[in-house]
């Protein structure tokens, strides 16, 4: 952060505790209010669709391949598997049914218009179990690189959450996946997803950033992000 930067941010920061203003880091990206069938693939930069490698669940699985589902019927993505599968909607997801492909929801940081950021986020979430007819591990992947795999309990739906909180370093055209594997068979997978992408602030300028998160707070979701870029310019 430069000194004038610092200086407009020091005195933005005392203006907004003066007036009792405090907010989050930008929000980049929701997993739920994001989600969309009716305005494509990519929209705000997400993607849904499938590893092209069976049942992922050790840790060491390949990554790569994300294929988008093709098509979108009924409110979820679909990507031709049997049964319906894979599937991907606001709040869940569920592994192909006949391959066992994990369903994958990808965010990438810049697409489409989403903010160029470089720099760390931090993903919190939970995943959840949403039938109890078969069990399954939900994923994060961070640039192909597997940061969190956990089984899901039955017990839904509802079930448990199993939550995660990352902090990871991006840049723009990084991209962050959200993955439910089958475990072995697929009946019956049906998963609950909900998660945040945020920009993370390291120590000492966290104070600050956050209060001018506050001050472009009615810029809206984007305007926010750029008014933070500019003053970081
Ligand atoms: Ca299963």
């Amino acid at each position: 952060m430069t000194r004038s930067c610092c200086l407009f941010a020091a005195s933005t920061a005392i203006a907004l505790a003066t007036a009792g203003v405090a907010h989050a880091q930008v929000v980049l990206a929701d997993t739920q209010a994001d989600f969309s069938t009716t305005n494509g693939q990519g929209y705000r930069g997400f993607q849904y669709g499938v590893y092209t490698a069976p049942d992922v669940t050790s840790g060491t699985f390949s990554t790569q391949n994300f294929v988008p589902a093709g098509t979108a019927p009924n409110d979820y993505w679909y990507g031709g598997d049997s049964f319906n599968t894979p599937a991907l909607w606001a709040v869940g997801q569920h592994p192909a049914f006949s391959t066992l492909f994990p369903a994958v929801r990808r965010y990438t940081l810049a697409m489409n218009g989403e903010p160029n950021y470089s720099g760390l986020v931090r993903i919190q979430g939970s995943f959840f179990d949403l039938d109890p007819g078969g069990d399954t591990s939900g994923f994060v992947t961070v640039n192909g690189v597997n940061v969190f795999n956990a089984p899901v309990p039955n017990g839904g739906p509802p079930g448990p959450p199993v939550p995660f909180d990352l902090l990871v370093a991006v840049t723009p055209g990084s991209t962050i996946d959200f993955g439910v594997t089958a475990n072995g068979s697929a009946p019956g997978d049906s998963t609950g997803i909900t998660a945040t992408i945020t920009t993370a602030v390291p120590e000492p300028c966290s104070l600050i950033l956050t209060a001018i998160g506050g001050l472009a707070a009615a810029f809206g979701r984007h305007g926010r992000w750029q008014l933070q870029r500019w003053l970081l310019a």
